[in-house]
């Protein structure tokens, strides 16, 4: 059995709250919500980072994307010109970006008015 919270999330053996679902990517919310909408959106296999994943399969960080762009856009984010309200992505990558969980994630953020820099 893995040690990879989120890959037990993927197979069913905790929890989640889960919005969206491929064959190969699952969205749920965020345990610890910091706005309206706070939806991770992680590939079914196991890669450490963005990065990694990059390098190892960008296919499949295309469909981490897509699903985020569609959960935004069923969360009632992306009006008609596919912009508007608007969300942000967030790939914490490493510790001085504060990355907890190292099963690569985009945070989907949206809601209200996203302050930038970020913290
Ligand atoms: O973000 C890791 C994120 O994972 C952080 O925002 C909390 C979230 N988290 C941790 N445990 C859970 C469970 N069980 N369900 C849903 N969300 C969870 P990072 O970018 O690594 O700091």
């Amino acid at each position: 059995m893995t040690d990879c919270l989120f890959c037990r999330m993927v197979a069913g053996e905790i929890p989640a709250d889960v919005v969206h679902r491929t064959d190969r990517v699952l969205a749920f919310r965020d345990i610890n919500p910091q706005a309206p909408t706070h939806v991770l959106v992680v590939p079914q296999d196991h890669h450490a980072t963005v990065g990694a994943l990059a390098e190892a399969d960008p296919a499949l960080l295309g469909d981490v994307v897509s699903a985020a762009h569609a959960v935004a856009r069923q969360e009632g984010l992306v009006g008609a010109d596919g912009a508007e309200p608007g969300y942000r992505l967030v790939a914490n990558t490493g510790p001085d970006a504060g990355q907890t969980v190292h099963h690569v994630h985009l945070h989907v953020l949206g809601g209200r008015g996203l302050g930038w820099p970020p913290g």
